[in-house]
């Protein structure tokens, strides 16, 4: 009760701004998504950043879920966004683009940046959101088995506790590899609706996905009994992008090549590839992929919040 006892101001809460609607959603046990925001400051440019940051949460708004999207502005984490916020963060000047490696600096620096799958997982379970919507994970670079690159989400989802909706992983990254390595560190990896590993802008890829669930109640049944067998860690939910809206494997798989050529060809090495990447598919597409790109990410976060309602029933 407020007023009855003086509490230190060095309290171990962690150190998390709430939105007022965020916050009264959990305290009511409504379904709240979480949205990630690398996709804000690193997956699109200005203003279709901003355009589709604010479509996906009246996404949620359509389906009676709070949508909150996390970022961090000036070294606050924030857990739902106002408007305002948004712009400031869509048309930032040399956002970071934080994962769980950075997030401590962010914070203690007061710097702004996009928070990747990682640490919008990390942000999202101190929260204690349980269902988190993106594009696309980060993965086993193409290569990696050499260079080391695997993305920090993998490793992510195998220690904490979110189900994140995505459209599978980008074929400019090693699929086969990414699967494997969320096998073995016992990350459910389930295909909604399919029995192909949905591959980003395309509808399939040609490896199966190890799981499928055909609804949302089912992956609220999954999640609710991973919970009661005490199995830490996420759930990777792959969504294969609408029909309308796909670029089938086969001519994607021609400019991503292309894509890889250039950046090998450039240098561009660690957090800069993916980036550079989504940037070069953009020119190389016509700007098809972000076409592509904002189809895929509406459908997840419906997906998802169609998810946090099954888990709220
Ligand atoms: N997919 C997109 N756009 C993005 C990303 C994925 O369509 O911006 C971001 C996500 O935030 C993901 C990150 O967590 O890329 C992975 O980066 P890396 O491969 O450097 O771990
Ligand atoms: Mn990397």
């Amino acid at each position: 009760m407020i007023g009855t006892s003086h509490r230190p101001t060095t309290t171990s809460q962690p150190p998390l701004t709430l939105s007022e609607d965020v916050a009264e959603a959990l305290r009511a046990g409504r379904p709240v998504v979480a949205l990630e925001s690398t996709i804000i400051t690193h997956g699109m440019p200005y203003p279709d950043n901003m355009a589709m940051a604010r479509q996906v949460e009246q996404d949620c708004r359509d389906h009676k879920v709070v949508p909150a999207t996390i970022a961090v502005l000036d070294g606050a984490i924030l857990v739902g966004m106002s408007p305002d916020q948004l712009t400031a963060l869509a048309k930032a000047s040399a956002p970071m683009k934080l994962s769980r490696a950075d997030l401590g600096f962010a914070v203690a620096m007061g710097r702004t940046g996009g928070t990747t799958v990682s640490a919008t997982m990390i942000c999202a379970a101190l929260t204690g959101i349980a269902v988190f919507a993106t594009g696309g994970i980060g993965g086993v670079h193409r290569g990696g088995e050499a260079s080391m690159d695997v993305s920090a989400d993998l490793e992510e989802l195998c220690r904490t506790t979110v189900t994140v909706v995505c459209a599978g992983a980008k074929a400019i990254l090693d699929l086969p590899r990414t699967l494997e390595y969320l096998e073995t560190r016992g990350v459910p990896v389930v295909g909604f609706g399919t029995d192909r590993l949905p591959a980003f802008w395309s509808r399939e890829s040609p490896w199966r996905v190890p799981l499928r669930l055909d609804s949302p109640e089912e992956i609220a049944r999954l999640m609710a009994a991973r919970q009661a067998l005490g199995l830490g860690g996420g759930v990777l939910v792959t969504n294969p992008i609408p029909a309308a809206d796909e670029i089938p494997y086969d001519r994607m798989a021609l400019l991503v090549e292309q894509a890889l050529a250039d950046a090998r060809e450039a240098g561009i090495e660690g957090k800069a590839v993916t980036p550079f990447l989504l940037s070069r598919l953009l020119t190389l597409s016509d700007g098809a992929s972000l076409t592509a790109n904002i189809a895929l990410v509406r459908n997840n976060v419906q997906l998802a919040a169609r998810i946090a309602t099954a888990i709220a029933a």
